[in-house]
């Protein structure tokens, strides 16, 4: 029975993680700031399947909470076998010379110090069992650089170099890594980039079928069930309408 934790749970990738990982009835810690949406999730999951279940909430930004709530993690969740780094976030989407920096210290401290935070303090233990899973969530953003992401971008393709260190310092000890970049995604994303803009954010996904929270989470799933010997460095998944940060409406 194995623990698998994911970081941003409470909503989008991280959510349908945790619900199809659930199904093989192990043990789930999941992790978010909104304790209320967590919670729905959580007495879900809890509910119907025989996964047992531990909320943690805390602001991955924050490495004295990250210490605190990974250091309360019971004996029971103690051993996690699988981290799933999905917390993640865009803010706005401003050229350079307009851009906030309250909105890029949101970028840089959520998706490249709090990934690194989460890793240092779960990583150690797997290090000494010499086994584990780190999944990390990257983007096409990872490999490609559009107008106004340019922060967002840099972010996603520091985790693509992350992914790559850890992999290489992992080496010895048999961790597997992995990086799933995905292209445009209908979750809370857009909503959370333009502020509560519902308007504004559905014509992200106007004219094509964009991917769903589902299909990440069928991937994790996929990657998940490999053998021992085989790990999946990267991949990118991007709707059929889209490719090289091109989206095609018209299909
Ligand atoms: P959502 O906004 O739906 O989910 C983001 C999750 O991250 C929420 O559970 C949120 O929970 C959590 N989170 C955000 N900031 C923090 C924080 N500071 N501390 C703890 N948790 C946090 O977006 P997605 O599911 O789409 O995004 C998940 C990941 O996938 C992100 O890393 C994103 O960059 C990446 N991605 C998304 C794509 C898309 O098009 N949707 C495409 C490619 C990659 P809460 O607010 O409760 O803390
Ligand atoms: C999220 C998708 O299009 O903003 O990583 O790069 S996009």
């Amino acid at each position: 029975m194995r623990t698998i934790m994911i970081t941003g749970a409470s909503t989008g990738f991280g959510e349908a993680i945790a619900r199809t990982m659930s199904r093989e009835n192990g043990r789930l810690i999941l992790t978010a700031r909104r304790e209320d949406k967590l919670m729905k999730v959580v007495d879900e999951i809890t509910r119907t399947t025989s996964c047992k279940v531990l909320p943690l909430v805390f602001d991955v930004r924050d490495p004295q909470a990250c210490e605190r709530a990974i250091n309360s993690i019971p004996e029971e969740f103690a051993t996690i076998d699988v981290l799933v780094n999905n917390a993640g976030l865009a803010v706005e989407l401003d050229p350079i010379h307009k851009a906030s920096l309250e909105d890029w210290n949101r970028m840089i401290d959520t998706n490249i110090k709090g990934l690194l935070y989460v890793t240092r303090l779960v990583a150690p233990r797997m290090v000494e069992r010499k086994s584990g899973h780190i999944i990390n969530l990257g983007s096409t953003a990872s490999h490609e650089v559009y107008m106004g992401g340019s922060v967002y971008c840099a972010t996603k393709h520091a985790v693509l170099a992350l992914t790559k260190g850890m992999r290489t310092d992992f080496l010895p000890y048999g961790i597997k890594v992995t990086m799933i970049a995905p292209g445009a995604a209908e979750t809370e994303f857009s909503i959370v980039r333009f502020h509560g803009d519902k308007e504004k954010a559905d014509k992200v996904y106007q004219g094509y079928d964009p991917l769903v929270a589902q299909d990440i989470a069928d991937i994790v799933e996929f990657v998940l069930s490999r053998p021992p010997h085989v790990c999946l460095n990267e991949i990118i998944v991007t709707p059929t309408a889209q490719f090289n940060g091109v989206i095609n409406r018209s299909l």
